[in-house]
């Protein structure tokens, strides 16, 4: 089942490339960035071009995935419908075609004719990027496809890949937002159990070269499974005397945060746009804890991520059930029956993302009682 890992690298290299070509061909990143001013036909037009770059990365990878594991179609699931109605108000199903031509042609149905954008679309999901990790293509995973399924989110922290601020990264460092924090995300759970047991994350922005001006991303990854618990990441190293740090929504609730800043002290608490670079930053050590009050997540922003934590020792809980009855992990397998559309798969209770079971149970003790 290295097999999985190897594909789902490739293909979210290949959604990191849509991603980038969005931004970089100017016919596709004129539509992207459009004012949402002039009629309301113009302004639904804008609005849908940015939901059709999530919806054909999405489709690309539940395309490829089911190309490769049939046993997996149907347990295929992501944030977006592939149902679109264009600017007549004529619905158009979104997928990808076998041939490059065909998808130009459907993609251009939603694109109000536009050839040009839509045969670049085409082209960068009909070609496939070599992605080669060697330590992915040495793992032996003791998983069957016909037990798994997956959560997609194709593009996290859209609101920040809209907006497009660069920065330069530096290492050890957490950059509370900007393109960087512009995630794919891919995670894969046990049918049975839920538990979340292998996940692929790119970050499509990692690196622009000064001279080329051109985007380079970076992939990672984790498994956790039957005993094997292997990362592209390897745990980061406790800096002596540096005490724990907490990131946070910038939109958090006032009374979390005061009872954070009383037990971890003001300079402690960071922000940091997107639920998946929020994890991200906790898998990498940027922060040793994720706490989130609020049920604005989905299971498609935590699965990927959480793989790679439990790979690393760590998890993700649920925040209200953990306050109530001990420690529960986020699982990803039953949606809630009472609520409809996407809140059927909301992380409801909250969630804390932690490397370490001691700083879980940390904030388990500071929260306890005030919320
Ligand atoms: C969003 C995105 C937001 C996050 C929200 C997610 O996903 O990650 O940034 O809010 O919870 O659902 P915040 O940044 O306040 O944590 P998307 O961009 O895919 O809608
Ligand atoms: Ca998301
Ligand atoms: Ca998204």
């Amino acid at each position: 089942m290295a097999d999985l890992l190897r594909l789902l690298l490739q293909v979210a290299e290949k959604a990191a490339n849509v991603a980038r070509v969005c931004r970089q061909e100017a016919p596709l990143f004129q539509l992207l960035v459009q004012e949402k001013t002039g009629d309301d036909k113009n302004k639904k037009f804008v609005q849908d071009f940015k939901t059709l770059a999530d919806v054909v990365i999405q489709e690309m990878i539940r395309h490829d995935v089911g190309a490769q594991f049939p046993e997996m179609v149907g347990f295929i699931h992501g944030e977006e419908s592939n149902k679109f109605e264009n600017g007549l108000g004529e619905s158009v199903t979104v997928t990808v075609c076998s041939t490059e031509g065909e998808t130009a042609t459907l993609l251009a149905s939603v694109l109000d004719n536009n050839h040009t954008a839509a045969s670049l679309l085409a082209r960068a999901i009909h070609r496939d990027p070599v992605t080669t990790d060697a330590q992915a293509d040495a793992l032996m995973v003791p998983l069957n496809p016909s037990d798994l399924g997956i959560w997609i989110d194709p593009i996290d922290a859209t609101s920040q890949y809209i907006e497009g601020r660069e920065e330069v990264l530096e290492e050890g460092r957490l950059f509370p937002s900007g393109l960087h924090c512009a995630l794919v995300l891919i995670g894969v759970y046990l049918r049975s159990s839920g538990e979340p047991v292998m996940g692929v994350i790119n970050q499509p922005f990692n690196y622009k070269d000064p001279a080329s001006g051109s985007w380079s991303g970076r992939h990672f990854w984790g498994v956790s499974c039957g005993g094997v618990n292997t990362s592209s990441e390897s745990r980061p190293k406790d800096v002596p005397d540096r005490g724990p740090s907490v990131v946070l929504s910038s939109s958090e609730k006032q009374v979390v945060k005061e009872a954070l800043i009383s037990f971890y002290g003001p300079d402690k608490l960071m922000y940091a746009s997107g639920a998946g670079y929020k994890i991200l930053c906790v898998i990498q050590g940027l922060a040793d804890i994720y706490v989130l009050s609020e049920g604005s997540t989905f299971k498609w922003d935590s699965c990927a991520p959480h793989a790679l934590l439990r790979a690393l020792g760590g998890g993700v809980a649920d925040l209200a059930e953990s306050l109530q009855d001990g420690q529960t992990e986020l699982t990803y397998h039953q949606p809630r029956e009472e609520c409809k559309g996407a809140d059927r798969w909301a992380n409801h209770g909250g969630l804390v993302a932690y490397r370490d079971q001691a700083q879980l149970h940390s904030v388990i003790r500071t929260l306890k009682g005030k919320l």
